[in-house]
């Protein structure tokens, strides 16, 4: 029974356990956050009972005064610590806020990333390496990268907790998010905006490795023989697990994560294209929904329309 229930968790999935600075930026938020509202309801709690005993009906030791009406000190601490605890507060949430901007590059020239969200699965695009993931997001240990996420579904939010907060995806768009992975270790990201039956499954590891066993990774996704073109991912595209989604690719069987060959480099910016076209989308033409299909709806060219950014 022990095997079956180890006493620690090795993959990260809180920010109280961050694993970047973005993470670690939230905790310390956190417990400055804290340690203000203690101020305003520690005295409270120490002074009801002290109250409640001092002026107890039997032996009491309280005056009674029943002309007293009013006292400035307590007055002023009355109104003036909640009124500081609130600005330390907001002066405390804004420098974090405008800090932790997810649009802000954390580092030189960040390693990009493309990511489509589908219902339930996330297909992450790596323009540079030629290759694509499907639920699995592999980064080099501290160095600066940069998601670049669209849908091509409902709205979904990513959000990897141990590393960086939440952002949401939307269909026609696209939306950033910056991080680090400091320290080589697995952490797990999913989409929590609530998007179906299959929401639940829509999670993946993040594995955060040496530069060394990161270009590892890639070659072996590269001798992959699973092609990311139109086709294949319009089987990807259907309403399903990333399991779901093997059958149908002809990997039946096949242990982990789809790892893929970018066949075609532009499939994001046609994914983006679908939403341009200036027609309207019927049930049949929607990744996502249950009458899709791709048949009737392949993916665009490229659209040379501005892209529309958040
Ligand atoms: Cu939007």
């Amino acid at each position: 029974m022990i095997a079956e229930f180890p006493l620690f968790v090795a993959v990260a999935d809180s920010f109280l356990q961050p694993a970047g600075p973005v993470a670690e930026a939230q905790l310390e938020h956190l417990k400055t956050v804290t340690i203000l509202t203690l101020i305003a309801i520690i005295p409270p709690l120490l002074a009801t009972p002290w109250v409640l005993w001092r002026f107890r009906r039997k032996k009491g030791k309280g005056r009674y005064l029943p002309e007293w009406e009013s006292n400035k000190t307590l007055e002023w601490l009355m109104w003036g610590v909640p009124i500081l605890v609130v600005i330390l507060m907001s002066v405390s949430l804004a420098r974090i806020t405008l800090r932790l901007d997810p649009y802000k590059e954390l580092g030189d020239d960040p390693l990009q990333i493309d990511v489509i969200g589908l219902n339930w699965k996330w297909i992450f695009i790596y323009p540079d390496e030629g290759i694509a993931l499907v639920d699995e997001l592999i980064v080099p240990d501290g160095k600066a990268v940069e998601l670049t996420l669209t849908t091509d579904t409902v709205m979904q939010s990513l959000r990897i907790s141990a590393i960086v907060g939440q952002i949401y995806a939307m269909p026609a768009m696209t939306t950033k998010l910056n991080f680090i992975a400091d320290g080589v270790g697995e952490s797990r990201g999913m989409n929590t905006q609530f998007t179906g039956e299959g929401f639940w499954k829509q999670k993946f590891p993040v594995y955060s490795v040496s530069e060394e066993e990161y270009r590892k990774r890639m070659e072996e996704a590269k001798q992959s023989t699973l092609e990311l073109t139109a086709e294949t991912y319009a089987i990807l595209a259907e309403q399903g697990t990333s399991e779901d989604a093997k059958k149908p690719l002809g990997i039946e069987g096949l242990e982990g994560p789809i790892e893929m060959v970018l066949g075609d480099p532009e499939i994001f910016n046609r994914v983006l294209a679908r939403y341009m076209t200036g027609e309207g989308m019927t049930p049949e033409s929607q990744p996502g929904s249950p009458e899709y299909d791709p048949k009737q709806s392949p993916l665009p060219p490229a659209s040379d329309m501005p892209m529309m950014h958040m």
